[in-house]
């Protein structure tokens, strides 16, 4: 059978549990304070805006796999233990996760023990000497993973940063094709204000009258073959660059936020999924689910 065929079975036998919640009242949104809508019709992921049972009980049925990545390269080992510690209370509770910890110190990494229908596996990948190359190589490894490996094991990958720490459910409702997370510090500032790259030679440029949002190169993910395209574009972008001694404003997060222009994500998280403390505390973030941990970032980086 092929595989379209076979998924559509998949599709046919999807009946769901008898759920009883408040009737949707179609006079009245959720939120009137946030944007909950994108232009192009991406849902952006507030608390309150969603009914979890009905997203988990869907995704249940599909016996959904999904593959969770984290860097921790050199020093950033130090993170792991909290990172997954907190991941095991908040992340996906009862779905079939897998941690994907790439790393040059095999031996760092903590064997956690982890829940039912979870599992670990450590990649031993090469390291650089610069932290800004450290982070942007990311992309050029879950390209490779994403062919090579993820392809087979899992169905969405959600590719974050180590040095946080989840503090507050993150569930099924992230997962969509193709998703990117509004970044904290850009969050309601005028398009001219975000610190996009700005100089024309490079592919990560955006001019000032571009832009929908500013997300975050920290949390973003999908289905695999999305993800294969936005880190392959990301790679190449980087390594065009590279080859005449370009290096974007902010990195990874620079030229994920020019594929994100022109390839828009089907779901926006918002600034919920990944917070840092020193922002405060607004009125709109009504839950912190994911969290910086405080470092010093000379101390480290080097
Ligand atoms: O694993 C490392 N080691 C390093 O020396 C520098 C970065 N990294 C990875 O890149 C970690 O996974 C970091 O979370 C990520 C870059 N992001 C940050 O350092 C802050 N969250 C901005």
């Amino acid at each position: 059978m092929s595989q379209g065929a076979h998924a559509l079975d998949l599709l046919r036998d999807l009946k769901l549990p008898r759920i009883v919640y408040n009737h949707p009242d179609t006079g009245k949104p959720q939120r009137t304070d946030v944007l909950l809508l994108s232009p192009w019709l991406a849902p952006i992921v507030w608390n309150d805006t969603y009914n979890l049972d009905i997203l988990n009980a869907q995704l249940a049925q599909r016996k959904v796999r999904v593959g969770i990545t984290v860097f921790a390269i050199k020093k950033y080992t130090v993170f792991v233990s909290t990172f997954v510690d907190t991941a095991e209370k908040y992340f996906m509770v009862g779905h079939k996760v897998t941690y994907y910890v790439f790393t040059d110190r095999v031996s760092d990494i903590p064997m956690v023990e982890l829940a039912e229908g979870r599992q670990m596996v450590v990649l031993r990948v090469p390291t650089y000497q610069r932290w800004q190359d450290v982070t942007m190589r990311r992309m050029e490894m879950l390209r490779d993973y994403s062919r090579q490996r993820f392809i087979d094991e899992v169905d969405y990958l959600v590719c974050v940063d180590v040095d946080m720490r989840f503090s507050d459910e993150v569930g099924v409702e992230i997962l969509s094709d193709l998703f990117g997370t509004l970044h904290p510090g850009m969050y309601g500032l005028p398009r001219e204000s975000y610190t996009y790259e700005r100089s024309p030679q490079s592919e990560a440029y955006i001019p000032l009258d571009e832009g929908d949002f500013y997300y975050a190169g920290g949390f973003f993910g999908g289905n695999i073959e999305e993800v294969y395209k936005l880190t392959n574009f990301c790679h190449n972008a980087m390594m065009t660059d590279k080859a005449k001694n370009i290096e974007a404003i902010w990195h990874d997060e620079s030229y994920l936020n020019k594929f994100f222009l022109y390839h828009k994500p089907t779901k926006i998280l918002s600034p919920e999924y990944l917070w840092d403390d020193m922002f405060g505390t607004p009125a709109f973030l009504r839950r912190r689910r994911f969290l910086a941990v405080r470092k010093n970032h000379n101390e480290i980086r080097n």
